[in-house]
């Protein structure tokens, strides 16, 4: 097989990679080891920021967003006895909007067929050849187990945190930095109204919780919790309470209504890097080069931020012009290193460490961005997105 792009990896960025180049003429293939199924239906990301809908819409991916999704003005932070709101659009005249990321994949495969774009779903063996030629390839095993061998003009690892392509870029080459926090966050969702009518950011001596929601109907909520955290342990009753205590149920008479809890599951919260985000003729993109935790909702809009880039730069380069392809690791990395910032500052001002120093430095924090504006707006224009290409 040839093409001009393929494309490891039908995640958010991989087929909107596809999308985008599509759109400026270029062909691409997308190889997937997971079943197109099983890719829509993981629950991950929950909030999209301005830039991200801005892009959505401009290349026809906003209609039902528009429709269904909710936009929010901001966010409240709170610790024990208060509760702030933040105002993203009185502070940057920027919002965001809730509409998960398993939505945001439906619009995107519903795209992929109805243009034909070529994916090849449940494939083995991915292995990446000749990246530093000007005909990479890519081989793998269709889910027929027949071997293939796709060649292309540009190869780009959409293949996320455990996928083969950031290992193709050379031991010698590449530059990694990793963090991993030592606490996880237990992820809930539940059919039950939100008890709120925009995301709580939680501060408390037992640990940050949050309540998020996916629609008017349903719930995501998350607790701190140790690293070593057997799901087992946590009933709905536990979670619940653990809920009520942390986002202040009861406080100046709010309440948190409970539901049936439908999905349940833990994740480790690390912060990743690697650059550079191009080798040769291979690209890398999304969480391929960067793993955020979620506590600033960067992970899924990063991802987005670097196929809104990188799609240009490579229509550029097949079209015989490298400049955009040349810049397009130091230009992706500057927001890279922004967001991953912005992640790690949510994540160490919001969750308790045990050190009563610490402590001590996250309330002050807290107070001085829920009372400065330039503090709030400092927030508010990390949360809501800087404009693309920042
Ligand atoms: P993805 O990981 O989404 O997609 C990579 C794709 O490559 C996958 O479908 C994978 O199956 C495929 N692949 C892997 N190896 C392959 C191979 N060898 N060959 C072919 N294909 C291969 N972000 C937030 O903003 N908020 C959140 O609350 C949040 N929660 C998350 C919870 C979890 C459990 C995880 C893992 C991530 C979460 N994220 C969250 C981050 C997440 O949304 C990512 O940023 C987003 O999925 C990035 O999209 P992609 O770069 O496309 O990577
Ligand atoms: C979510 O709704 O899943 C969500 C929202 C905001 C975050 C992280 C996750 O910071």
């Amino acid at each position: 097989m040839r093409t001009q792009v393929a494309i490891i990896g039908a995640g958010p960025s991989g087929l909107l990679l596809s999308h985008l180049l599509a759109a400026d003429g270029i062909e691409s293939v997308v190889v997937e080891t997971r079943s197109e199924e099983y890719v829509a239906g993981r629950i991950r990301a929950g909030i999209l920021e301005q830039s991200t809908v801005d892009l959505l819409r401009e290349v026809g991916l906003g209609e039902r967003l528009d429709r269904e999704g909710d936009p929010h003005r901001g966010i409240y932070l709170q610790w024990p006895q208060e509760r702030h709101h933040l105002d993203f659009v009185d502070l940057t005249g920027r919002s965001v909007f809730v509409y998960g990321q398993t939505e945001v994949q439906k619009d995107l495969v519903a795209a992929c067929h109805a243009r034909g774009q070529e994916v090849h779903y449940e494939i083995g063996d991915t292995a990446l050849h000749d990246l530093e030629t000007d005909r990479p390839s890519v081989t793998f095993t269709d889910k027929d187990g027949v071997a293939q061998r796709l060649e292309a003009d540009v190869v780009v690892g959409c293949d996320g945190s455990f996928g083969p392509s950031r290992e193709a870029v050379p031991q010698a080459t590449r530059r990694t930095w990793e963090k991993t926090y030592p606490y996880s966050w237990l992820g809930i969702l539940a059919d039950v109204a939100p008890s709120t009518d925009e995301l709580i950011y939680a501060w408390h001596p037992d640990g940050f919780a949050m309540h998020s929601m996916r629609s008017a109907s349903v719930s995501r909520l998350y607790l701190q919790v140790p690293n070593d955290t057997r799901i087992e342990d946590w009933s709905d009753d536990r979670i619940w309470e653990a809920l009520a205590t942390r986002l202040g149920h009861g406080q100046d008479g709010w309440q948190l209504d409970p539901g049936p809890v439908t999905d349940k599951s833990v994740l480790p919260m690390r912060s990743f890097v690697q650059q550079p985000m191009r080798h040769g003729r291979l690209f890398l993109a999304g969480d391929a080069a960067h793993i955020v935790p979620p506590t600033g909702a960067k992970g899924l809009n990063l991802a987005v931020a670097d196929v809104a880039l990188l799609a240009p730069a490579l229509a550029a380069l097949l079209k015989g012009d490298p400049a955009l392809a040349d810049g397009y690791s130091d230009a992706a990395l500057r927001r890279v290193w922004r967001c991953t910032h912005f992640s790690w500052w949510m994540t160490t001002m919001l969750h308790s460490s045990g050190d009563p120093f610490d402590e001590q430095l996250q309330l002050s924090q807290l107070r001085w961005v829920t009372s400065s504006e330039a503090g709030a707006t400092g927030l508010a224009e990390n949360y809501a997105g800087l404009p693309i290409g920042f």
